[in-house]
């Protein structure tokens, strides 16, 4: 049988027909979490988390760097310190990072990751000496001597931590750079340059989005319309996730699984990790003035300290008893880093030039004389306390 098509009806349909559409690509991204707010297991745990000590060791540190970062803020309030970015709410996340991390590794944070840096042996006091606005502070005494100071200018840690995997995967060595970055931070190209580079040269770093979802008084919802911010990983072609980042045991799993993947030659991961601000930004930030407290206290019911340790007490790891003794000595250690800081004496003003560059530029030298001929009339020069 012989079929005819009438030339007007060809003439706009055969383009249509002739298009031929197939899936070039199929992305998915999944979500983790291993215990609910109320600390009940959502399923089988990983293994690691089979051994309640290992539970107890991450929630220590937990309590350790809320009870510093209580401190730290009374120690701003009352005059005694500089600005402070608080880590309230971000526990399970930090302390994750730093359980899963070996000390080869080396670690890229931004400015309110302490939960990772006591792990790595950076102490109390040289996080207050940083907000006091000492650069001694910056140079940690017993962390590993390739973990960088804070990184305050938003994203560029990322482009330093894709540096260090690049050396890594150079000289063949089995490290892993680690980063973190908040919500706000992935709006910024170095964000996208670092995840491009990572899934081209297939470089062993993890980058972790800590979505506690606000970047100042900027809400997630302005900050991206996309669904997760995971999926920014498909784009620079590298494995992404997203984990409850109030889960202790989810973190932790999803930042072994990374790091194995890395260290196995497979390339970057990009984890984000689900939690929430439940402080001001810093210190010189009132958060009231642009967010409701209604929202501020769902998210304290589901905060991250709440859930390991109920789930450590129906295992029987952890009681009423055993809070108070470490909470006691928590506040004990925090005491005597706070008493190191404040003999640390005022740094020499001429600190502030002596970090940034091997050869001081002319100009900058001149600016270093004039300061010490100042300081050297001032009556308050050198050595007072902070
Ligand atoms: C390049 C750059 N731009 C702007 C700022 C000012 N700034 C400091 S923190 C911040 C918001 C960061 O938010 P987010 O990335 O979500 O991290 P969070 O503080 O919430 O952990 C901004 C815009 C900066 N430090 N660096
Ligand atoms: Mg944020």
């Amino acid at each position: 049988m012989k079929i005819e098509f009438d030339p007007f009806f060809l003439f706009f349909l055969t383009p249509l027909e002739a298009r031929l559409r197939t899936i070039a690509a199929k992305f998915e991204i999944g979500h983790t979490q291993y215990l609910d707010p109320d600390g009940k297991p959502t399923g089988p745990l990983p293994r690691f988390a089979q051994d309640p000590a290992t539970l107890v060791g991450m929630y220590r540190w937990m309590v350790q760097v809320r009870v510093f970062d209580t401190k730290a803020i009374a120690l701003q309030r009352t005059g005694q310190l500089g600005t402070y970015a608080s880590c309230l709410g971000h526990e399970a996340a930090h302390v994750g990072i730093g359980a899963a991390m070996a000390r080869e590794d080396a670690f890229f944070p931004m400015y309110r990751e302490y939960g990772v840096q006591f792990q790595r042996g950076v102490h109390m006091h040289e996080v207050l000496l940083f907000w006091g606005g000492d650069e001694r502070g910056n140079c940690f005494k017993d962390a590993p001597a390739h973990d960088f100071p804070w990184c305050v200018p938003i994203a560029t840690q990322f482009h330093h931590a894709t540096g260090a995997a690049t050396a890594f995967k150079y000289r063949k060595q089995k490290r892993c750079a680690v980063t973190v970055i908040g919500d706000g931070g992935t709006s910024q190209g170095d964000f996208y340059e670092s995840l491009n580079c990572a899934g081209a040269w297939k470089l062993p770093v993890v980058f972790v989005v800590c979505n506690n979802k606000w970047a100042i008084s900027v809400p997630l919802a302005a900050q991206t319309a996309c669904e997760t911010l995971a999926q920014k990983a498909i784009g620079g072609g590298i494995y992404g996730e997203q984990v409850d980042g109030n889960d202790i045991i989810a973190m932790r799993d999803a930042m072994d699984r990374a790091l194995k993947r890395s260290r196995k030659g497979e390339g970057a991961t990009l984890i984000e990790a689900m939690t929430y601000r439940l402080s001001d930004h810093t210190t010189a930030d009132d958060a009231r003035r642009y967010r409701d407290a209604a929202e501020v206290e769902d998210h304290k019911a589901k905060e991250p300290l709440i859930r390991i340790r109920k789930y450590l007490e129906t295992l029987g790891a952890w009681d009423a008893k055993q809070e108070q003794a470490w909470l006691a000595e928590c506040a004990a250690r925090v005491d005597a880093e706070v008493a190191i800081y404040k003999s640390a004496g005022k740094p020499p003003v001429e600190s502030m030039f002596d970090h940034m560059f091997a050869n001081l530029p002319e100009k900058l030298a001149r600016q270093r004389d004039a300061c010490l001929e100042l300081a050297s009339h001032a009556d308050d020069g050198h050595g007072g306390a902070h």
